[in-house]
């Protein structure tokens, strides 16, 4: 017999205590990395020859900023008057559905629904775009280009497959640099002031059929992305956190607005060689209920069109390889991969889990 679970109770139970407990594991993370990071900054300042001068930036202090997670955005900033450009590749791959934090079989959500989720994958292409007009302001800007893809099984045993792609919500963010070192080589602080416009699609179809909210390339409003970064190191050893929220501001065209979002990541970075740094990072994220409803998705026929049944929470483990280019006509060039798996997730539901996610990028600093 199918369990019928009050959606609200299925919430507020896990998600309240596991939130609480979640941010309190994250704090005293970036507590300890703050005392950590205290006593060497003491250390590092004492090392005298450290280059002051713009004109003899070296290799170190050019690539220094970007000993942080490729997938972490606005995580660093660039010296006075150099540029960056980037490609990220993103890849998510869901294979499994979740109510709270249980999975729940195909069957069960067919004895539910007239239609179950088999099967997603969401990719990404993400051009940047930085440029730093100042030692403590960055600007950036960002252009995503998505491909979703989604696997249905109906309960009389056919099946289809629903695709969208094309840009999605364009994004521009400053970065400001208020505490610490202007060049990040032993902490500094930075603000992050982003904000995302309306340009990815709200109305993808497949013949007038509208998708699912999550099958959508953008919002639809106008967002706000405010975030504090700190990033920390010694000679061998890169760290940091963020912390950064998703504002969405108004009413879209189809009605709704998407639940605001808050991230908190915490991440290590070592020094091997010049050319050459592991990572490792532990990514938090968690999302709200949508806000109003598109008239065209009816909540009884797909839990995905079920506007009260989208928030969620996730924590991700993430481990990364990062190659630099020391010298020659590529210097400046940084290729890094960096792939994980969800160590807890708890979503409304059932709707698709995340099974592993994969994120490769390249990008160029020069001046
Ligand atoms: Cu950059």
């Amino acid at each position: 017999m199918a369990t019928v679970i009050d959606d609200r109770n299925s919430e507020r139970t896990p998600r309240g205590t596991l939130h609480r407990r979640t941010a309190r594991l994250l704090t005293s993370c970036l507590g300890c990395l703050l005392t950590i990071n205290y006593s060497l900054a003491h250390e590092i300042q004492e090392t005298p020859g450290q280059p002051q001068d713009l004109t003899a930036l070296s290799l170190e202090t050019l690539l220094h900023e970007e000993i942080t997670p490729i997938n972490v955005l606005g995580s660093h900033t660039h010296p006075k008057g150099t540029f960056m450009v980037g490609y990220r590749y993103m890849f998510m791959d869901m294979d499994h559905n979740l109510e709270g934090t249980r999975e729940v079989s195909q069957a069960e959500v067919l004895s539910r629904y007239p239609v179950v989720h088999t099967h997603m994958t969401m990719e990404m292409h993400m051009a940047e775009l930085m440029y730093a007009p100042s030692d403590r302001i960055t600007v950036m800007a960002m252009i995503p280009y998505s491909y979703l893809s989604m696997d249905h099984l109906r309960t009389n045993g056919t099946r289809f497959t629903d695709n969208s792609s094309g840009i999605g919500d364009v994004g521009f963010m400053g970065l400001f640099n208020f505490l610490g070192d202007a060049f990040c080589r032993d902490y500094c602080l930075f603000f992050n002031a982003g904000v995302t416009a309306p340009t990815g699609s709200i109305d993808q179809n497949f013949r007038g059929r509208r998708f699912e909210y999550a099958m959508q390339l953008g919002s639809g409003t106008w967002n706000l992305e405010p975030g504090l970064t700190y990033l920390g190191g010694t000679k061998n050893l890169a760290w940091g956190a963020q912390a950064m929220g998703m504002i969405h501001l108004g009413e879209n065209d189809r009605h709704y607005r998407l639940g605001d979002s808050y991230r908190l990541s915490a991440w290590m970075q070592l020094k091997v060689t010049d050319w050459f740094g592991p990572s490792a990072r532990l990514d938090w994220h968690a999302w709200g209920n949508i806000h109003g409803a598109d008239p065209a998705l009816n909540p009884a026929r797909n839990p995905a069109f079920d506007a009260t049944k989208q928030a969620g929470e996730r924590l991700d483990f993430l481990g990364g390889l990062n190659f630099y280019v020391p010298k020659g006509i590529l210097k400046g060039t940084r290729f890094s991969v960096e792939g994980g798996v969800p160590i807890y997730q708890n979503i409304a539901g059932p709707n698709m889990g995340v099974d592993w996610m994969l994120t490769a990028g390249i990008s160029y600093t020069f001046r």
